[in-house]
């Protein structure tokens, strides 16, 4: 039998079987553990062991995130707010880069743009983002404007989506506001003197949520990150993940765009003309930096 991890708990996981749409909660057989950690998003195989169901196997995965911690994910909803905290491009920026590495479909998600001085922020982000392809969604959990209903129809039925970012941009808050079902949340609630959450999320949960053809979408909230790195992914691949240096044919084939001189890197004078986002192309030196250091230490 069938079913999709939902929630983990201290020492049994809570089970949605497929073919009778219900929860039950199960524990595992110690082999699978060996085999890697189970994680929400995993579809498992159960068994009938004396009266009880077991965990007997993991399916293969689609796709396995450190960072959230889930798996099998269809759409990923980065999100950052538009202030309060501040919002951090380059952790934008690596979020993309691994949701493009696993094969899952990015959304941005600006949120808080109830606060005074957000416009600015909401304009470069669809500035700059949409123009690269990317959907953007501008939204605040105050106000009534909410994820617009244009999104679900897009999202097919039973896909599972993500909600990403650091602690405290309202990822909790922008999923209780879109469930309709009246169970709420527990909202981080920013504490004044050290800026930090009080009531961060500190699980991935998974909500079911009906889309506008009243199919259920799994919508999973998980525990926000003050840090982010870019994994598996070589310094030298990195440059295959700024889609807009494709439009640009350097002079050398391999150029890097860093050292190279202006003249023949026409990525770099892209930056300088103002067709490349100087913030991205900054973001893109700093994380092949990061990556060439870790490769060195790994070869050393
Ligand atoms: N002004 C404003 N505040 C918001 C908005 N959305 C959420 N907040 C507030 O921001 C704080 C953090 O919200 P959460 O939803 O808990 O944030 P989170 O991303 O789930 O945080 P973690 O669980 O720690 O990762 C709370 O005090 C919310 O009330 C918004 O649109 N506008
Ligand atoms: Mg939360
Ligand atoms: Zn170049």
């Amino acid at each position: 039998m069938l079913a999709r991890v939902v929630e983990i708990l201290l020492d049994k996981y809570k089970v949605n079987i497929f073919d009778e749409k219900k929860d039950i909660f199960v524990k595992s057989r110690g082999k699978v553990k060996n085999k890697g950690r189970i994680k929400v998003g995993d579809i498992v195989e159960l068994s009938k062991v004396s009266d009880e169901y077991i965990i007997t196997n993991i399916c293969e995965r689609k796709n396995d995130y450190i960072r959230p911690p889930v798996s099998n994910i269809d759409y990923i909803f980065i999100v950052i707010a538009a202030g309060n905290p501040k919002p951090d491009f380059l952790l934008l920026d690596k979020q993309l880069i691994m949701a493009k590495y696993h094969n899952s479909i990015p959304i941005i998600v600006v949120n808080k743009t109830d606060l005074k001085d957000s416009n600015e922020i909401s304009k470069y982000v669809l500035n700059t983002y949409s123009k690269l392809g990317y959907k953007v969604i501008l939204t605040n959990t105050v106000q009534d404007n909410l994820l617009n209903e244009d999104l679900f129809k897009q999202i097919k039925k039973g896909s599972l989506c993500a909600f990403s970012g650091n602690s405290g941009v309202g990822k909790s808050s922008i999923i209780s506001k879109i469930k309709k079902d009246g169970e709420v949340l527990k909202i981080n609630s920013i504490s004044d003197k050290t800026g930090r959450g009080r009531h961060t999320t500190k699980s991935v949960t998974v909500y079911k949520i009906l889309n506008t053809e009243n199919e259920t979408i799994y919508f999973l909230d998980t525990p926000g990150f003050s840090s982010f790195e870019v994994i598996n992914i070589s310094c030298k691949e990195l440059k295959n993940y700024f889609t807009e240096f494709n439009n640009y044919k350097c002079d050398y084939n391999d150029c890097k765009h860093i050292n190279e001189n202006n003249k023949y890197c026409k990525v770099k004078s892209a930056v300088n003309d103002g067709n490349i986002d100087k913030l991205r192309y900054e973001h893109y030196v700093k994380i092949y930096e990061e990556l060439n250091e870790k490769e060195k230490r790994l070869y050393k």
